[in-house]
C-alpha cells in the first residue's frame, strides 16, 4: 500500500469512493416554497404545470416525501445540516443557534471534493455560524453553476422561487406580481376547483385564496422550465441530476405551520440521467413510495457526488450507492411559530400519522400576525364569531387539542378523523407512540427546554445539540428526557397530578421545574394550597420558572403578586423570557391592566418582533383598539 493512499484513508476516508468514481454529476436543486403536491403529476386534477411534468416523465415521482417542520426555517435548517431542528435548537421560528463547532452544513463537504457550490438565494438557516461564505462559492441573486471558474469543475446549484410562499396567497399584489404573465389558459376558475379541503369554509373567499394557490404553482412550473432550459442550452442537461422540492406545505390555515400532511407532504421530483443511472445504481423509477424526509437530502446529494455522508447526520442517503435499508418512519416537530408557542411532535409511515400535543390545552389557532391575515383565517374566524363552523371545521376551532391523534391517511387523507380512541386501532397507536419517543431520545429533542433556558444553557454547553448531549455524540440523553416528558405530560393531566407537580417544583433542573410550575397554572384553583410553595417561585434563578410561577400565581388568585415579576421580566436580558413575559400579560386580559405602561414601555427599542406583535395585542385587548404592527 503507497503511503499516498495511506494518508489519504487515515486524512479523508470519505474522499476514498469519491476516487472510484468516474465522474462527478451536477446537481441542480429547484427548491420552490409552501406548496403541497398540487402538480399534475402528483395526479392533481387542476394544476397546470407542464414543466415539472415533463421532468417527472423522464425522471422519479417520489409519493412519500415529507418535510421536518411546516414552516420555512426550521426545516431548511434540517436540510442545510442534515440534522433535525428540534435536535441542533433551531427548532424555533424563527431563532438563532449555536452550532457545535463539528457540524458542518452539507455544501462545505461538496466543496472540499471540488464542486462548484451556489445559492439562489434563500438561505433562512436559524444559525449565523458557519457564515454563507463558508458554506457556498456565492450565495445571493448572482449565485449561478454558470460562473464557475471552469466548465470542468462540478457544480451543485440551489436556485429557489419565493413566488409562492403563502404572503403570494395573502397579499393580492404579490399574487398578481408573481402571476402577471400567465395566459388565460393558465388561470382557474375558483369556483371549479373540487379540491378545497373541508376544513375550510367553502365560500368566495377561501375559494379565491385556493386558485391562487394554484395559479402561483403555475408561474413556479415557468420559472423552472426556464431553468431547465438553461441546462439544456448549454449542453448540460445530460451531466445533471434535477432534485425539485417544496420546503413545506401550501401557505393555508391548519397547513403551513402544522405536521398534518397538509403542512408536511411535499412534491419531490428527481431526473437522474441515463449515464449516472448506471454508475450510481439507480434504475429510473417513474414513482417511487418509499418514506423521505428532507432530513434525508443531505446526506442523498453527498451520497451522490461520492461523499461518504458524516456519521452524526441524522438522515439516510436514499439514492446512490450502499444504501442503508428505508426508512419505517418519518418525524416531524412543531415549536414555537413565530409569536406563539405550541409543542407537537409526529411520526408517520406510509399509511398512519400520529400526533402528540405536548400543550393540549392551547388551541390550534392561537393568534398570530401574520397567519390572521390570510383571508382563509379571516374567513374562519369570522364563522368562528358568528356560529357557523360545520363539525369538521370546528374541529381545528376548539378551545383544547387532544392529548394524541391517529390518523389513517389512506381513508382519511384531510386527517379529520382521530382514531386514538378507536379499539381497533390500539396496537398500532401504542407502535406509533413508541417510535415517537424513540426518536425524541436518540436525535436528544430538546423542545421541552423553555427557549429563554436555552438561550442560558447554550453559553455553557457550547452549543445547543450540546445542551442534552455534552461533548459526546452519543451520549444518552434518556433518562433526562424522560423526566421531561413525564413531567410536561402531568402539566396537561389536571387536579390528581398536583401532587406530582408540586413535588416537582424542588427539581434541581430548571427545565423540570417550569413544567410543574405551568402544569398548577393550567390547573388553577383546584390547586390553591400549593400558592405559598409556587409565590416562592417567584424568586427562582431561572427566568422561564419565574414567568411560570407568575402566571400560576395569578392563576390561583394573586395577580397583584404576579404582576410585578412580569413586568421586570418585560425588560429582560433574555429576549425569550420577554416573549414568554408577554404571553402571560396577554394571557392574563384584564388582570393584566395595571400592567399597561409597562407593556406600551415594551414596546420601545424593542429588537424583537414577535414581542411587539405579543405586546400589541395584549394593549388592543385591554384599550378595545385595532393598532396593526409589521
Ligand atoms: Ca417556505
Ligand atoms: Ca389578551
Amino acid at each position: 500500500m503507497s503511503r499516498l493512499f495511506i494518508a489519504l484513508f487515515a486524512i479523508a476516508p470519505c474522499m476514498l469512493s469519491l476516487v472510484a468514481m468516474a465522474e462527478q454529476p451536477n446537481i441542480l436543486w429547484i427548491s420552490c416554497e409552501d406548496i403541497s403536491p398540487h402538480l399534475g403529476c402528483y395526479d392533481d386534477p387542476h394544476a397546470i404545470t407542464p414543466n415539472l411534468d415533463q421532468l417527472a416523465e423522464e425522471g422519479t415521482r417520489y409519493t412519500n416525501a415529507f418535510t421536518t417542520a411546516g414552516v420555512c426555517a426550521p426545516c431548511r435548517s434540517a436540510i442545510i445540516t442534515g440534522m433535525y431542528q428540534n435536535s441542533i435548537g433551531t427548532h424555533h421560528m424563527r431563532c438563532n443557534a449555536t452550532l457545535p463547532t463539528w457540524l458542518k452544513p452539507f455544501p462545505m463537504y461538496l466543496r472540499e471534493a471540488g464542486y462548484y457550490c451556489t445559492n439562489n438565494s434563500k438561505t433562512d438557516y436559524q444559525f449565523s455560524k458557519p457564515e454563507k461564505k463558508e458554506i457556498w462559492d456565492a450565495s445571493g441573486a448572482k449565485g449561478h453553476w454558470k460562473n464557475r471558474p471552469q466548465k470542468s469543475h462540478p457544480f451543485f446549484a440551489v436556485f429557489n422561487f419565493t413566488g409562492c410562499h403563502e404572503s403570494g396567497i395573502a397579499s393580492e399584489s404579490k399574487y398578481k406580481s408573481v402571476t402577471k404573465e400567465l395566459v388565460p389558459s393558465q388561470r382557474q376558475n375558483p369556483e371549479d376547483l373540487t379540491t378545497l379541503p373541508p376544513y375550510y369554509p367553502d365560500t368566495t373567499i377561501s375559494r379565491e385564496d385556493w386558485k391562487r394557490n394554484y395559479e402561483l404553482i403555475t408561474a413556479m412550473d415557468g420559472w423552472a422550465g426556464d431553468l431547465i432550459q438553461q441546462l439544456k442550452d448549454a449542453g448540460e442537461y445530460d451531466n445533471t441530476i434535477i432534485i425539485f422540492w417544496s420546503d413545506h406545505g401550501v401557505g393555508l390555515p391548519r397547513a403551513k405551520r402544522w405536521l398534518y400532511d397538509s403542512g408536511t407532504h411535499i412534491p419531490l421530483i428527481i431526473r437522474v440521467p441515463e449515464k449516472f443511472q448506471k454508475s450510481l445504481d439507480t434504475p429510473s423509477l417513474a414513482t417511487d413510495n418509499q418514506l423521505i424526509s428532507a432530513v434525508d437530502f443531505a446526506p442523498t446529494v453527498l451520497n451522490i457526488a461520492g461523499i461518504d455522508p458524516p456519521t452524526y447526520f441524522q438522515g439516510r442517503a436514499f439514492l446512490g450507492l450502499r444504501l442503508s435499508p428505508p426508512r419505517e418512519f418519518v418525524y416531524g416537530a412543531r415549536d414555537r411559530m413565530d409569536e406563539r408557542y405550541d409543542i407537537i411532535r409526529t411520526v408517520r409511515d406510509t399509511q398512519f400519522r400520529y400526533i402528540r400535543n405536548f400543550e393540549p390545552l392551547k388551541p390550534y389557532y392561537q393568534y398570530m400576525n401574520t397567519p390572521e391575515k390570510g383571508a382563509t383565517m379571516r374567513e374562519i374566524r369570522k364563522m368562528e364569531a358568528s356560529g357557523q363552523l360545520d363539525p369538521v371545521m370546528a374541529l381545528f376551532s376548539a378551545k383544547e387539542k387532544p392529548v394524541e391523534e391517529l390518523y389513517d391517511t389512506h381513508a382519511d387523507p384531510s386527517e379529520i378523523h382521530n382514531l386514538v380512541s378507536d379499539p381497533a386501532f390500539s396496537q398500532r397507536l401504542v407502535e406509533m407512540r413508541h417510535a415517537l419517543s424513540e426518536w425524541q431520545n436518540k436525535i436528544g429533542d430538546i423542545g421541552l427546554i423553555p427557549e429563554a433556558e436555552i438561550e442560558i444553557l447554550e453559553q455553557d454547553a457550547g452549543s445547543r445539540f450540546e445542551i442534552l448531549h455534552g461533548t459526546s455524540r452519543d451520549s444518552s440523553v434518556e433518562s433526562r428526557l424522560a423526566t421531561l416528558v413525564e413531567i410536561a405530560t402531568s402539566a396537561s393531566d389536571g387536579p390528581t397530578s398536583i401532587p406530582k407537580l408540586f413535588d416537582a417544583l424542588e427539581s434541581k433542573d430548571a427545565s423540570v421545574r417550569y413544567w410543574a410550575a405551568t402544569g398548577i397554572g393550567n390547573i388553577g384553583t383546584p390547586a390553591k394550597s400549593t400558592l405559598t410553595r409556587v409565590t416562592q417561585c417567584l424568586d427562582d434563578p431561572s427566568p422561564s420558572v419565574r414567568i411560570a410561577a407568575a402566571r400560576a400565581v395569578a392563576k390561583l388568585g394573586s395577580p397583584e403578586e404576579a404582576l410585578p415579576v412580569l413586568e421586570a421580566e418585560l425588560q429582560s436580558e433574555y429576549q425569550w423570557g420577554r416573549l414568554a413575559a408577554a404571553i402571560v400579560l396577554d394571557e392574563m386580559d384584564d388582570e393584566a391592566r395595571p400592567a399597561l405602561p409597562s407593556l406600551k414601555q415594551a414596546l420601545l427599542d424593542q429588537p424583537n418582533k414577535y414581542i411587539i406583535r405579543v405586546t400589541n395585542r395584549a394593549i388592543n385587548e385591554l384599550e378595545n383598539t385595532t393598532n396593526q404592527v409589521p
